[in-house]
This record gives structure tokens, sequence and C-alpha cells, in this order.
């Protein structure tokens, strides 16, 4: 190994130890170092070295003092507003400008965005951290109203206020991100996700495309908690469950979740989403209370919807770890470095592939690439046939998963297949032994592997 791979290697694993252990991770450390993939000397093989700079900046700890001090400005506003935080209502309009004149004050570009429903202007309230390439947008959300019988502390003070003290966080750090950087506080969640619906219906098809991610925050302090990721996009998922991971905490995935927040309408037109939910009015189970602590056969927000989702309805364990999962995705997702041109693996050796007979492969051996492979992974195939349509072709991944890249066909009767497949290999581990896997099912026309290659 070089010594400029196995140094990026191990200052990735010191940034991702430091943000899983939050209580350490006061400050930020900045290192500058070279990412760069290994040349390898296997035979018929072929790397490009390719180094770049990339800067890795530890994770905040999200103070769970300041995001209890939000969440107590939000009583205080339910308060002197008849108890309520509702769309329409006063309490709603005044936790907007409260969040919002935390971020102006942080430098950030805050957009309100007003909207009709229900015979009330709704607001949402939009922050951009200025910089980042803006073709690549990280985004987070929470809704800001509550519902009308209560405060809505947890439901969704907790989203709100974790987002918020991140994005100050951001601000703290002057984080420069290579992704760009936006929050969104949502109004009217409760009568429908009447908000963010306006918001992503409103957003030019071009600007969607550039929403690399839309992370949902939704209730992230309950009393009685339960730790729920998304099941969606994997990318998102994995950020999280990362976290989790991290600090040695158990997670369920969160399937209930489709459809019942603001994360719905970014998923609906192709965005992809992820989330945290720490329960609501579900029950729960001894095994979770066992998993978890907290009380067996009892909700895990008693308070869910009712007058009593007060400052008093959380659990500061729960908030400072949701807090903290928020950051850890954000700084994982806004600075990681942009994909670079392909680092190629290849095998040209020739492999007969016999007539009618069993299926033979040919080993393309990754090594020197961190993390996962590409959502996009290129599979550059050459095979020399008489009659194609024989062939059944599928790349085998390390661990032995298998991605069909060409089913047979009696009528394809032209010869040869040279072309390039793309498959989303990204739940896969890139290092490892890679196969392409090729059967002839027809007799009479026979070929060969010619070559094939992996660009990652
Ligand atoms: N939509 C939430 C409550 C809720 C219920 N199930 C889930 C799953 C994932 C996120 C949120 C929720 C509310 O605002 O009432
Ligand atoms: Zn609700
Ligand atoms: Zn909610
Ligand atoms: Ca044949």
């Amino acid at each position: 190994m070089s010594q400029r791979a196995s140094r990026r290697s191990r200052v990735l694993r010191s940034a991702v130890a430091t943000g899983a252990a939050a209580t350490l991770a006061a400050g930020f450390l900045a290192t500058t170092l070279a990412a760069g993939f290994l040349a390898t000397t296997a035979s018929a093989q072929v790397t490009q070295a390719r180094p770049a700079a990339v800067t890795v900046q530890a994770v905040p700890d999200i103070p769970v003092a300041n995001v209890k001090a939000h969440l107590a400005q939000f009583q205080s506003i339910a308060n002197a507003n008849g108890g309520t935080r509702a769309h329409g209502r006063a309490g709603y309009k005044a936790s907007v400008d409260y969040v919002k004149a935390k971020l102006d004050g942080a430098g950030f570009t805050t957009t309100l965005q007003t909207f009709t429903t229900s015979g009330a202007t709704g607001y949402n309230l939009i922050a951009d951290w200025p910089g980042g390439d803006a073709s690549h947008v990280i985004m987070a959300g929470a809704h800001l109203d509550s519902v009308t019988a209560g405060p809505g502390i947890n439901d969704n003070g907790s989203g709100s206020a974790g987002i918020l003290e991140t994005a100050l966080a951001v601000s703290r750090a002057g984080l420069q991100p290579t992704k760009h950087l936006r929050f969104g506080w949502w109004g009217a969640e409760e009568l429908g996700m009447i908000g963010s619906k306006y918001y992503v219906n409103n957003l030019p098809t071009a600007e969607r495309a550039k929403i690399d991610g839309y992370l949902n925050f939704d209730m992230i302090g309950s009393p009685n908690p339960g730790y729920f990721v998304y099941d969606d996009d994997p990318k998102l998922e994995g950020v999280l469950k990362n976290y989790f991971a991290g600090v040695g905490v158990p997670t369920e995935i969160e399937t209930n979740g489709d459809g019942r927040s603001d994360h719905a309408p970014f998923k609906n037109v192709g965005i992809k989403v992820g989330g945290l939910y720490t329960g609501g009015d579900e029950i729960k189970t001894a095994a979770q209370a066992t998993k978890w602590g907290g009380t067996a056969g009892q909700d895990f927000d008693a308070c869910y919807h009712a007058s009593c989702d007060t400052s008093a309805n959380i659990s500061d364990t729960a908030l400072d770890r949701g807090s903290d999962s928020i950051a850890y995705a954000i700084w994982t997702l806004g600075t990681e470095a942009p994909p670079l041109p392909g680092t190629v693996f290849e095998n040209t050796a020739d492999v007969q592939i016999p007539d009618n007979g069993a299926a033979v492969t040919s080993s393309v051996t990754v090594s020197g690439v961190t993390g996962n492979a590409p959502a996009a992974l290129q599979v550059g195939v050459d095979i020399k046939h008489t009659y194609r349509g024989d062939l059944v072709i599928d790349l085998v991944a390390p661990d032995g998963s298998t991605y069909r890249l060409k089913n047979s066909s009696t009528s394809d009767s032209a010869d040869n297949v040279v072309t390039t497949y793309t498959v989303n290999a990204s739940s896969e581990v890139a290092n490892g032994v890679w196969k392409l896997k090729v059967q002839d099912i027809a007799a009479q026309d026979t070929g060969y592997i010619n070559s094939w290659k992996l660009t990652f």
C-alpha cells in the first residue's frame, strides 16, 4: 500500500470515530490529505492514480442544552399564543420568526415562502448556507407546525430545533462543504404535508435534480424512545445507521413512515430521502424496551398530538442522539469528496465460453478503494461470440450477490457483446474480487470473454 493511500484511510477512520464519539468531539479538526487510488501490480489489471486534495472535518457534538433552549422558546411561544403553534395561529408565525432570526444572525440566506391553505396563510422557511457545489444539494427538513391541541414540542419542535442547532453549528464551524447545504422548516404538515408539497411542487425540475438527498426529522425526542431510521435510499439510511452504530445504539427500520411526513413529497418526485423517527403513538414492545430501555407496553410518545406534548415530553438522551445524528449526516454527506474520474480495474485474459454449457467467470480484484462501490458502476464488457443471444451475463460482487447484465434471447442473432452496463452497486463494498459470469445456453455458436473492466 502506498503511503498516500494508507494515510488517507487512517485519517478517514479517525474522522468517523471522532464523529461517533460525540462527547469527545468538541471543536473541529481539519486535516488536508491526499485522496489517491492504489496502483496495483497484479497482471492484467490497470489502475490509474488520481490524487486530489480532500479536507475531512470532525463532526461537532451538538450541545443538547442549545437544542433544549430552542424547545423552551417554542414552549413560551405556545404559552403566549393560546397553547398552540398550529398552522394559521399566531404561535406558528412566531415560531417561524424565531428560527429565521437565528439563521439570519448566523449568515444563512433565508427565504420565507408563503402559501394559503384552510383559509390561512402558511409559511415555509428555507435556509441556504452560502457556498458548496450548487448542483449537489444536501437538504435536511422538519415541520415547524404543531396540532391545535398543544404546543407540539416533540412533534415537531424536536426535529425543528435539531436541524436549527445543526445549521448554527455549520455556521460556528465556518464549514466549507463540498456540497451545498439547505435546511427547510415546513408549515401545515399536520394538515397533510401542505407546506412541503407546496415547496416541491414549486421547485423547477432542474432544481429538483440538484438535490442529492433530503433528510427528514419529525419527532426525534420521544419520551419513551425508539430509534427508527427510514428504510429508503440506502446511502442516506447508511449514514444515519453509521452514527448510531458508532455510539452503540441499535436501530430499527422505519417502514410505517412511508408517506407519513414531509419526505413523502420529495420521494414522490424521485428525490432520495432518509430520516429519523423516535416513535409516536405506537406501543414499545418488550424486545424494544430490552434494547433501548424505557417502558414496554406503553407508547413511544403517549402525548402524541395532545396538550401534554410540552417541554416535559422529551427524552434528553433521544434529543441529544437525534441532533448529533443530524450533524453527523450533514458533515458526512456535505463534505464528501466530489466524484473523481474513474479508476479502471480490468482483466484482459481470454476465457473460453463452452457451447450450451456451464457458466464461466473472469475475475477482477479491486483494492485501495475506500467504502462502497458507486451507484452507477460502469461495467465494460467485451465478449466475442457468433450469436450473442445465446449468452446470459451477470456481474458477481465480492460477497456473491449477482447483478443481471443481460438475458438470453433467441432472436438476437448479432455477433459479440461490446458494451458498457451501468449497475447500482452502492450496497456493495468496493474492495474484493468481482466476477463477470457468462453462460452460453444454446447449441451451435460459441465465443470467449475477450476482456472486461470495472470503473470506480
Ligand atoms: N407525521 C407525524 C407522525 C408520524 C407517524 N409516523 C411517522 C413515521 C415517520 C415520521 C413521522 C411519523 C406527525 O407529524 O404527526
Ligand atoms: Zn403530528
Ligand atoms: Zn410530526
Ligand atoms: Ca451457443
